[in-house]
């Protein structure tokens, strides 16, 4: 096992004095450690992409190289600027990216992971970007890493390091930012889930929303049918609703996304906002956090997503905290009400004249929910596996 601190002391003592990056589970001591003590030297960026982005600008401005953390998952958002911007064929620029390795052959894991896990090693040496598989044993883990921060300045080329599970010893953030309202994310959850009609679907987003909308579920008896449960492909959830929401406009299709993968896919909010599609709606349950993997900060805390959504083009519903006077801490029967209004008010708008007739536009609707960071200690995962899921919910769909 390795201590972070002593990790974090080894790439600085080499030169390494600035880290970008997206959370990640396996990299949640290092994630919370940097987070704690780099201060201004430390972002949280909106995706593995910009993580590149950002190690690239501190080589360009400092000359020094700079260390991107990301999951594996997240290789995929970075293989663009690593092809086309950090690698020794285009600007050749050093970077050392810390690669948190889920779905390791050989170690259960969820279905998410295991296609990532089995080519992350592949993926990187298809690449042509040095990797090596940080040892269990501390000093051998530092030798290596030293002799990589080296290598990288050397040949002026991104290097990767491989995080197993339970590499670092645990350090628990300490600086945890102030949740932004009381309500649990999951009350939040159950309200919405109470209130929509029997057939509108619900396409959530990856992490705890997606564990939580599927165990509320449950718990009120509702079957799993109309739940699309995007368990990977962070960001990408409102794409997925906008696309059967344009396929089947009849249908009344409910996005249930976090702030963090709204964020990491900010660009998908301008899209669905301008699809015209008035049978989507984009719930976003701001807990200013990447809470699934360990309660790091978003900027979700410091940006309006109402007035980006509005600005974006969607029609933004007064939220049912909002209902109550802006009371944040309302609970999930309120919140249950205030969802029931706001449906009764969208179906009355499909009252209205075909398109265009009476002049109004159609837009797709949004509610922001503000929530509390943490989720129930006993959170269970989904029992189907995802082919499962997939097959019961096109079948819905097709009737
Ligand atoms: C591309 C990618 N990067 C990183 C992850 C790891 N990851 C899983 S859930 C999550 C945080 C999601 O945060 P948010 O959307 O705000 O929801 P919350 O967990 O706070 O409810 C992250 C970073 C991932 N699954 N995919």
């Amino acid at each position: 096992m390795i201590e972070v601190a002593k990790f974090v002391g080894c790439l600085k003592e080499v030169g390494i004095g600035f880290f970008a990056g997206v959370p990640d589970s396996l990299l949640k001591s290092f994630c919370a450690y940097v987070t704690d003590t780099c201060g201004e030297n430390h972002v949280i960026a909106a995706n593995e992409g910009g993580a590149v982005g950002l190690a690239a600008g501190h080589y360009l401005a400092t000359g020094k190289p700079a260390l991107a953390y990301m999951q594996n998952s997240g290789q995929g958002n970075a293989v663009n600027p690593l092809c086309s911007l950090a690698d020794p064929d285009v600007y050749s620029i050093p970077m050392v990216l810390l690669v948190g390795w889920r779905g390791e052959p050989g170690v259960k894991d969820e279905p998410q992971h295991v296609k990532q896990g089995k080519v992350t090693i592949s993926l990187f040496e298809t690449l042509g970007i040095p990797t090596e598989i940080l040892p269990e044993d501390e000093s051998a883990a530092l030798e290596l890493t030293r002799k990589m921060v080296e290598k990288s300045k050397a040949e002026s080329r991104p290097v990767a390091l491989v995080v197993r599970k339970g590499l670092f010893a645990e350090y628990k953030l300490q600086n945890k930012d102030a949740d932004i309202a009381s309500v649990r994310r999951e009350d939040a959850i159950e309200g919405v889930l109470r209130s929509l009609p029997e057939d509108a679907v619900i396409v959530s987003t990856t992490g705890m929303i997606s564990r939580e909308a599927y165990e509320t579920r449950e718990r009120l008896g509702q079957g799993h049918e109309c739940d699309f449960l995007t368990v990977g492909s962070m960001g990408h959830a409102i794409m997925i609703a906008l696309g059967i929401a344009k396929a089947q406009p009849k249908r009344k299709v409910y996005c249930l996304d976090g702030d963090g993968a709204s964020i990491m896919h900010l660009g998908n909010m301008a899209i669905a906002g301008q699809s015209g599609c008035e049978n989507l709606t984009h719930i976003v349950f701001n807990n200013a956090a990447h809470d699934s993997v360990g309660g790091q900060p978003t900027v979700g805390g410091k940006i309006d997503f109402e007035k980006i959504a509005e600005e974006l083009g969607y029609n933004v519903l007064q939220s049912p905290q909002d209902q109550y006077c802006g009371n944040i801490s309302v609970g999930v029967n309120e919140i249950a009400d205030g969802m029931k209004w706001l449906v009764s008010m969208a179906e009355q708008a499909e009252q209205r004249e075909p398109d265009g007739a009476d002049g109004l536009p159609r837009k797709p609707n949004f509610i922001l929910f503000k929530v509390a960071k943490g989720a129930r200690k006993d959170l269970g995962r989904p029992k189907e596996p995802p082919q499962v899921n997939k097959a019961l919910f096109m079948e819905m769909l097709s009737k």
